[in-house]
This record gives structure tokens, C-alpha cells and sequence, in this order.
């Protein structure tokens, strides 16, 4: 009762003095003090500053490595929260400014074991996958209107260290779910007092939304499994929902290649040619030749082909037998005594990225998360280590709690998205949560659901492009990191800020999308997914229909590279 009256002032006070409050550190000190904000002991403002419209980067603390720019005017604020006796997170809000907000929260996720409010590049073998765009994806959503949140899940690190993890459990949990939820949960109190004014006095977030990629995606499931409330809509992208059997079979992958001087090592750059033999004998299983892959799980190939036999003249593109038995490993699920621990990678991705020494993204996992043990590697992987995962599950990532009654009967409601040609978590990953969460909640599989659909888009890598041996595939649907891949932000070409350019609605922008079907009722049967000439918006190279599984866009007639032309069969 006396907690209930102290609240009641509380709303009161700020209600008759904080007017309007104030983008400064002093301003958010002294609303927070009249905020009741129970399990929160410790909770500062690192930083609030104003940015004018145009304006880019703001946090100094420490400097951000790339910059969102081309903000609308806002007030960036910074928070840090104590989430043990020995660990703490930063959490940061954008708030457009009053006119503009549209009285919806956005939560963006990480990448990886990544952390920092971090922009991250992990650039290993060859090849550079770019991951959790903290700030600037941040800045893309006040471009909507959106306050938008996002945390450093506590710690500082690229998404392929996980350093961090070692002898620190609380770490642990706080990049496994609790830094988003504490994050969220403060949000849904701040924001709508920086927004109050005298006249509105009761303004409240009427709408939380989440979305993220990979790393990210899995957040966005474990919040909706442990606290159905946080969102009304999750976005969830390539999602590494299953941690101890992803980073079990991402140690296990290098090892199946391992030594290089093995007479069953494929070199990088064979699993590259190898992979586009395997693309174009797929391609026209489909019934279209156009390097698309439309649905690899209907594509079978004569291993054998990829067979170097003495009448092969271009040994670049074709195995010895040994090699060919690691590649069908690779390519198969991983069992142990029969039993599918998980999916195998799909015809068309390339496994190079894991298969190499270099990935750090397994082992890192059973040195920092599992064993406190910095000289365990990859070399050393047995079936012992999955088992060893499974049981302690630590932090308790995995997001394997496939009952969501209670965030379903809230209403709430999941799109799923995965590139069908994801080389570091498989499509079939995806599949396996949607078919886990409707056969444990009693749902007809073969029915689209009212509340959780998965688009598997034919030809996309990692969560931000098309992969290189598809190069013609759409991917684009203005998702959790996309905009970073249209919008030349590495490069500076342009000033592309949010959603797709020239298609701004619910049908090519997957967020309006979710926005649509979690406040109009009005689910997506289908979505667009965009190809920009060169990457690069906002000139149109083609566009396709993506189709919520287990539909698959099927070809009508006419121009290929237009949407109208594939229909969700
Ligand atoms: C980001 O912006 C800040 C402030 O304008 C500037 O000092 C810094 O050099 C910029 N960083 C990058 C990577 O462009
Ligand atoms: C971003 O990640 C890099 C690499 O781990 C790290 O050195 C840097 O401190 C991080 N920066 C921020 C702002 O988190
Ligand atoms: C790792 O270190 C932490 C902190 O010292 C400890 O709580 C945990 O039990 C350790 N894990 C193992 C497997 O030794
Ligand atoms: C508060 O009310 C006063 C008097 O009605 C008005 O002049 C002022 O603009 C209002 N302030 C805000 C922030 O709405
Ligand atoms: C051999 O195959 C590779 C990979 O498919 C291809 O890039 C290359 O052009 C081929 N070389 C010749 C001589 O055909
Ligand atoms: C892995 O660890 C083993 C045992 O500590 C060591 O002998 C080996 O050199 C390491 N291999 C790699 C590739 O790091
Ligand atoms: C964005 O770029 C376009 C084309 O380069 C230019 O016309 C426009 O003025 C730019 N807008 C801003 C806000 O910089
Ligand atoms: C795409 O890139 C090529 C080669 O760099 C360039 O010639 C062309 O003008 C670009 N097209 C567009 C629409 O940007
Ligand atoms: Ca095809």
C-alpha cells in the first residue's frame, strides 16, 4: 500500500514539475528519482545530449567506430544499470523529438558474443561478415518515428570474442537476456516521461516492438519466452536461438576439415567453386535458370558429379573422394548415435567460413561460457562437449522454452526471417523453432499460423546480403542490420536512412509489416524482398516474393525480376 501511494506522488510530482523534461544528464537524474523503479538498486545517466537534425554519432563514452548519421533531431541518452554485485550494462534511448515520435518503442539486438553499443566487424578467413549495428540501426528507427532502445547486453566485445565470458557468469546472463529485459523494462517507464507534457499527462508506449539479427534473433525469442510482455511484436532474423548446439556444431565444423594437410582438407577457395557447381546444378531444378535457388530442400545432386575423375580438365572446381565425404558431412545434419543434434548447412550456402581454423565464433563458447579454459580448441571437440553444453546451458541462452501461450494469448506476434543461404546458421534452424513452438503448443503445422511465420528467403547469406554464388537474389526486406548493406554507410555514397526506398509499406518493409499485423490484425502472407543495383539504394535491380513457410514463391510468367510474377504456392 505505502509502496502504491509513493508510486502515485511519484507519477504526481513529475506530472506538476517535470514539465518537459529537459535532454540533459541533470534533467534524466532527477526524473528517474521520481520514478519508482523496483529491482533497478543501481541506475545512472552516463550521457544525454541533444542532436540536430542531420547530425551523426554522440557517444563519447567510449567513441563509437562508425557513426550513424543523417539523424533526425533527437535526444540521445545514455543509461547504465548494476545487474550483480560485479557486472553492469549500458543502455541507450534515442527519443525523436515530440512531434515526430509515434508513441511506439524499438529494440534493436546484438551480433555474436558482441557487446559495446557496438557497430562490429569480424573479419576471419577471408571474408568479412558485418554484425550488430547497434547505433546506426538505432538511428534508422527514429527515422519511423520510433524512441529506440538498444543495450550492450554488459560488456564491450566484436562479435567473435567472448573473452569477456571467462570466470563471469553474471556477464553471462546479462548478455543472454537480462540486460534487453532490464533495458526494456526501464524504457517503457523513461520514455513516456520524456515525452509527457502538460497538456497529455498520461502518455504511455502504446507499442513495443523488437527486432535483430542472428545473435540478435535469439534475444528477441528468449525475451518473448521469459517475459511475454517486453513487445507486442518480435522481428527475429537467421536467429541463433539453439546456443548449445549451434556452437557445438560451429567447433565441430572446422574440426571435420582439420589438419590442412589432411588428404580430406578442402582449401577455401575449393569450397567456393565447389559451392557455385553446386548453385547452378540446383538452380534450374526450380524450373527458373536465374542463379536463385528457390527452395534448396527440393534440390538433389549426384554427389559423385563433384568428382575429380581423369577426364576433368579445370581441377578447381572438383574433389578428391575423401574431400567429397567432408563436404557431405558438412552439408548433412550433425547426429550423434543416429540422433539429430543439428541442421545441415543447405545446397548452396558455403561452408568455408566455418570449416576454417580461424572461427573463433565454437570454441570460444566452451573456453569462456563453459570451461573457463583458454587453451580448450576446436582440435579438441568431442561429443562429450555437446553434452557437456546441453546440461549447463549457460545463463541459460538457449531459447528452448517453446511454450508462448502467454505472450500469444497477449496478443503478441513473431516474424521470422532467414537467408536460405546463411552460411553460419542454417535456414533449417529456423524451420526447427517454428515446428518446435507449434507442435509443443498443439498447432497445426500445416497451417499458417495466426501468431509466428518464418520467410526463408531464397539466395540471402548473413542476416545483411545475398551470398556472392547467388548474385542476382533479392534479399532486402529493411530488416535488423539490412539498411547497413543498401545504404552505403560503409562506403558514404549516399544518405539512404530507413525502411526501402521507394517502397516504404508493409509489403517490402518488414517492420511496417510486423507493425501492421500486430495493430491491425493484418498478418503477412506475403512480403517483397528488394535488390539494389550494386547494393546500393536506390535504384532497383529486381524484386521477388518471399513466402511464409513452408509456402515457396513460385514463377507465373513474364519478367522475372518483378514481384507481381511469383506467387506464395
Ligand atoms: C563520428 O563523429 C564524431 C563527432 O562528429 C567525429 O569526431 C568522429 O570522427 C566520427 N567518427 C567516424 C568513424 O566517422
Ligand atoms: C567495439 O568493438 C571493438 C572490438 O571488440 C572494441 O575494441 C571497441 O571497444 C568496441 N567499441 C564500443 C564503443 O563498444
Ligand atoms: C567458471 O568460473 C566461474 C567464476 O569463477 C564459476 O562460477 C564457474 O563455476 C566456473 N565454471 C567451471 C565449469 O569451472
Ligand atoms: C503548458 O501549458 C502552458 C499554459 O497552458 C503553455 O503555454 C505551454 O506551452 C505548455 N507547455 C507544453 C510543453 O505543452
Ligand atoms: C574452373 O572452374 C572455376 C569454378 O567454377 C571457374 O571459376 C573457372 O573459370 C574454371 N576454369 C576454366 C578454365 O574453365
Ligand atoms: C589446440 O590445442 C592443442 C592442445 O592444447 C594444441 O596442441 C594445438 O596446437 C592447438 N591447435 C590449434 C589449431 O590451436
Ligand atoms: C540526400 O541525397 C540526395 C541525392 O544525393 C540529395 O539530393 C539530398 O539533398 C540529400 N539529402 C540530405 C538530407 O542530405
Ligand atoms: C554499379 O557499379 C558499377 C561498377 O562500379 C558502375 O559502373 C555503375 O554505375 C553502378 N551502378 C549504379 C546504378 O550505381
Ligand atoms: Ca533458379
Amino acid at each position: 500500500m505505502t509502496s502504491r501511494w509513493a508510486s502515485l506522488t511519484a507519477w504526481a510530482l513529475l506530472t506538476t514539475y517535470v514539465l518537459c523534461l529537459e535532454c540533459n544528464v541533470a534533467a534524466f537524474e532527477a526524473a528517474l528519482e521520481t520514478l519508482e523503479l523496483e529491482g533497478f538498486s543501481s541506475l545512472s545517466v552516463v550521457y544525454a545530449s541533444i542532436i540536430l537534425a542531420g547530425g551523426s554519432s554522440f557517444d563519447p563514452s567510449p567513441e563509437y567506430p562508425i557513426n550513424a548519421t543523417n539523424l533526425p533531431e533527437l535526444c540521445a541518452v545514455k543509461f547504465n544499470v548494476k545487474s550483480s554485485e560485479t557486472t553492469s550494462y549500458n543502455w541507450a534511448v534515442l527519443f525523436p523529438d515530440r512531434e515526430t515520435w509515434n508513441g511506439r518503442l524499438m529494440t534493436t539486438g546484438n551480433g555474436g558474443f558482441g557487446g559495446g553499443i557496438n557497430v562490429s566487424l569480424i573479419t576471419f578467413v577471408l571474408e568479412t561478415v558485418t554484425d550488430c549495428w547497434q547505433y546506426p540501426d538505432m538511428g534508422e528507427y527514429t527515422h519511423y518515428g520510433f524512441a529506440s532502445v538498444s543495450t550492450d547486453t554488459g560488456h564491450l566485445s566484436d562479435i567473435g570474442d567472448s573473452s569477456w565470458a571467462l570466470n563471469n557468469p553474471e556477464s553471462i546472463i546479462d548478455w543472454s537476456y537480462r540486460a534487453l529485459h532490464g533495458s526494456v523494462t526501464l524504457a517503457k517507464q523513461i520514455v513516456p516521461a520524456y515525452y509527457r507534457n502538460n497538456e497529455t499527462t498520461a502518455s504511455r508506449v502504446e507499442f513495443s516492438y523488437y527486432t535483430g539479427c542472428a545473435t540478435g534473433g535469439r534475444q528477441g525469442l528468449r525475451s518473448l519466452q521469459l517475459y511475454p510482455d517486453d513487445f507486442d511484436g518480435v522481428l527475429a532474423g537467421d536467429a541463433a536461438w539453439q546456443t548449445t548446439n549451434l556452437q557445438s556444431w560451429s567447433t565441430w565444423m572446422p574440426l571435420q576439415n582439420y589438419p590442412p594437410d589432411a588428404p580430406y582438407h578442402i582449401p577455401e577457395s575449393l569450397f567456393n567453386s565447389v559451392t557455385a557447381r553446386i548453385t547452378s546444378l540446383c538452380d534450374s531444378q526450380d524450373g527458373i535458370v536465374d542463379s536463385i535457388i528457390q527452395d534448396s530442400a527440393r534440390c538433389s545432386i549426384d554427389y559423385a558429379s563433384l568428382l575429380c575423375s581423369c577426364r576433368t580438365t579445370n581441377r578447381t572446381a572438383c574433389l578428391t573422394k575423401p574431400q567429397l565425404a567432408t563436404l557431405k558431412r558438412m552439408l548433412s545434419p550433425y547426429t550423434i548415435n543416429g540422433e539429430i543434434i543439428f541442421p545441415g548447412l543447405p545446397l548452396g550456402s558455403d561452408p568455408s567460413l566455418l570449416a576454417s581454423e580461424g572461427n573463433p565464433i565454437g570454441y570460444g563458447y566452451f573456453q569462456n561460457f563453459l570451461y573457463n579454459d583458454t587453451s580448450y580448441n576446436f582440435t579438441l571437440y568431442t561429443n562429450d562437449d555437446y553434452i557437456a553444453a546441453v546440461t549447463s546451458d549457460p545463463g541459460r541462452a538457449t531459447a528452448k522454452d517453446f511454450d508462448i501461450t502467454s505472450f500469444k494469448e497477449g496478443g503478441g506476434k513473431i516474424l521470422m526471417y532467414h537467408g536460405y543461404a546463411d552460411p553460419l546458421i542454417p535456414a533449417g534452424l529456423s524451420i526447427q523453432y517454428v515446428t518446435n513452438t507449434l507442435s509443443t503448443m498443439g498447432i497445426d503445422e500445416s497451417q499458417l499460423s495466426s501468431f509466428l511465420r518464418l520467410f526463408v528467403i531464397p539466395g540471402m547469406g548473413h542476416c545483411v546480403s545475398n551470398t556472392p554464388t547467388q548474385p542476382g537474389a533479392p534479399w532486402y526486406i529493411a530488416a535488423a542490420s539490412q539498411i547497413a548493406g543498401i545504404a552505403g554507410r560503409l562506403t558514404g555514397i549516399n544518405n539512404i536512412t530507413h525502411s526501402v526506398p521507394g517502397y516504404m509499406d508493409a509489403r517490402h518493409d518488414s517492420v511496417m509489416a510486423l507493425v501492421k499485423w500486430v495493430e491491425k490484425g493484418v498478418p503477412p502472407d506475403e512480403l517483397v524482398a528488394t535488390k539494389f543495383v550494386n547494393d546500393t539504394a536506390p535504384v532497383v535491380e529486381s524484386q521477388r516474393t518471399v513466402c511464409p513457410w513452408p509456402k515457396v514463391a513460385r514463377y507465373t510468367g513474364g519478367d522475372l525480376k518483378a514481384a507481381h510474377n511469383w506467387v506464395c504456392d
